[in-house]
């Protein structure tokens, strides 16, 4: 018997299937046999760009769906489309890697000296940074690894440190003479970003206070700490400084499992990152998504001078159906990172090459979105896999409901208005949606307006009636758009890969991702419709459906 895959992403990062060149019109309903993805892939490890090649490590169970057995999986790419499967590069193998060998990072020294830094967990299940390089650097696919005897353990838990929360360790950066990375802890509540400075890139010294530090934000996985231009639109290598450059510390919390970040000032010379004013630090952050992201880790690519963010995204089908099916978490599209010209948050889009895989398109423009009038934007084909781009325009702002100011917190206000008819919204996309609406993704805004007459946007998704499958966690998503809307127009760009929808809000100031397991809309059966259910108009002004 075959398993009949609904649900299996087709040009989302999975392993050991990779994608080969395939356009996204690749709707036929293909069979996998049961076993052939028995694997389960989580936090993105190490990405970097090398001699030629994209690297991404990535942790993972080659024994099962579930999480254990952490090894560093690996594949290379020349194109970020386009993957080949390596055999895993770090496994465990020395006492001081033993029971895991968790997340990390690389570093591409000067002279071309590339270095992994990863977490080993060792016999007494104690949390250890170590290092890996290449067998042979002349490699390109950089294959083997070893762990040197000189130096490993590289770094291990001091009096202070808590052993069973220490790990992560980023990409080293220059400043000050010295090499500095930082390893993700906590010390009882208080998330700590621990810093560590080196001459020697082996030797790592504990500095006397942690880079940063934040009450009852609980343990701090995976830090990313990395230079973002102020003025500039390219992204920046990792030991960049200067008057043109602030400062991005991104923390995933253990306690919510969502990335947060704040944008600051590094002083390297007092070993210190302040937030800026105004950043919320801690969990009423902002956040690299606001959906199903986690994880992720950034690195610059010097091929073109932009700063890449991968990140991981996790099933909320039920366990048992992850068994089933073969397989477990994907790798969300990777996308450019750069500061918004606001300097208050931080602007991501797909990374250029995935247009590559753009086929058949339809174009629509200059439609009227009535009231409770879905618009059927897939006529004729599916809309399982696609790449869906449009833009709304609002014509009358004035008509706002107002916003009350002690609405914080956006995903409980997506819930509050659920069934709350607007003015101004809701309106948006239905993506994985079934011709009758049994099953359907919505993704949408509703705008408000504030006392200073400035309107709010608030954008949404509301898994509910994604799937008819009762037990599957089923969660609304929603975060601020900060935008002025002085234009009267909102975009919204979808990528659709039949179980994770990837929504970009303004051209990448906020964004959701959802896994769903639509029953019915799947395949052919899929579809894409825009919409409008507030009382006032809305103009689809453009839309842009590549298959
Ligand atoms: N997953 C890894 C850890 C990391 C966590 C273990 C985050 O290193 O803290 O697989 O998902």
């Amino acid at each position: 018997t075959t398993v009949k895959q609904l649900h299996r992403t087709v040009y989302h990062f999975q392993p050991p299937k990779h994608w080969i060149n395939v356009s996204l019109f690749l709707a036929s309903s293909f069979s996998f046999p049961p076993g052939a993805f028995e694997n389960r892939t989580i936090d993105p490890n190490g990405p970097m760009y090398y001699n030629g090649f994209y690297h991404l490590f990535y942790q993972y169970n080659p024994k099962g769906s579930v999480w254990g057995n952490i090894v560093w999986a690996h594949s290379v790419s020349k194109d970020l489309v386009n993957w080949e499967p390596l055999e895993p590069a770090i496994y465990p193998s020395k006492p001081f890697d033993i029971k895991g060998t968790w997340s990390g990072s690389a570093t591409i020294f000067p002279g071309d000296k590339v270095v992994i830094y990863y977490t080993g967990i060792d016999a007494k299940e104690k949390q250890l940074q170590n290092y890996a390089v290449p067998e042979n650097p002349s490699d390109p696919y950089l294959r083997k690894w070893k762990k040197p005897k000189e130096g490993n353990p590289m770094v291990v838990p001091d009096n202070e440190i808590n052993g069973s929360s220490f790990r992560d360790p980023t990409t080293a950066w220059q400043a000050n003479g010295y090499w500095h990375i930082l390893v993700g802890s906590r010390k009882n509540d208080v998330g700590v970003a621990y810093l560590f400075k080196s001459k020697d890139q082996k030797t790592w010294v504990k500095t006397p206070v942690p880079l940063h530090q934040v009450p009852g934000t609980g343990n701090w996985e995976c830090p990313d700490f990395y230079p973002v231009s102020i003025s500039g639109k390219t992204g920046l290598d990792t030991s960049e400084l200067g008057n043109d450059v602030k400062h991005v510390l991104k923390v995933s919390l253990d306690a919510t499992r969502y990335d947060y970040y704040t944008i600051g000032t590094y002083f390297p010379d007092q070993d210190k990152y302040v937030p800026d004013k105004g950043q919320a630090d801690g969990w009423d952050g902002l956040r690299l998504d606001y959906g199903n992201f986690y994880a992720s880790k950034s690195f610059f690519d010097p091929v073109k001078h932009r700063r890449i963010v991968w990140g991981w995204s996790n099933e909320s089908d039920t366990k048992q159906d992850d068994v089933k099916k073969g397989w477990a978490g994907i790798q969300l599209i990777p996308r450019t990172v750069l500061l918004d010209p606001s300097g208050k948050q931080l602007v991501q889009w797909p990374v250029e090459e995935i247009e590559t895989l753009r086929g058949q398109m339809i174009h629509k423009s200059n439609h009227k979105l009535e009231t409770g009038k879905p618009v059927k934007l897939s006529q004729g084909i599916t809309g399982a896999q696609a790449d869906v781009v449009v833009t709304f325009s609002i014509p009358n702002l004035d008509k706002a409901e107002p916003f009350d100011p002690s609405w914080k917190d956006p995903q409980d206000l997506c819930f509050k208005k659920k069934s709350v008819q607007g003015a101004i919204g809701p309106f948006g996309l239905m993506v994985l949606a079934t011709e009758k609406l049994e099953e359907f993704t919505p993704v949408f805004f509703r705008i408000f307006k504030a006392k200073d007459n400035k309107p709010v946007v608030l954008m949404c998704s509301d898994e509910e009636h994604s799937t008819l499958k009762t037990d599957v966690y089923k969660p609304m998503y929603g975060g601020f758009v900060d935008v002025d809307l002085a234009d009267k127009k909102l975009s919204l760009r979808s990528l659709i890969d039949h179980s994770v929808v990837e929504s970009f809000a303004a051209g990448g100031k906020t964004i959701i991702s959802n896994r769903v397991y639509p029953t019915v809309a799947v395949f052919e059966m899929a579809h894409v419709f825009a919409f409008n259910n507030g009382t006032e108009p809305i103009t689809l002004e453009r839309a842009l459906l590549c298959l």
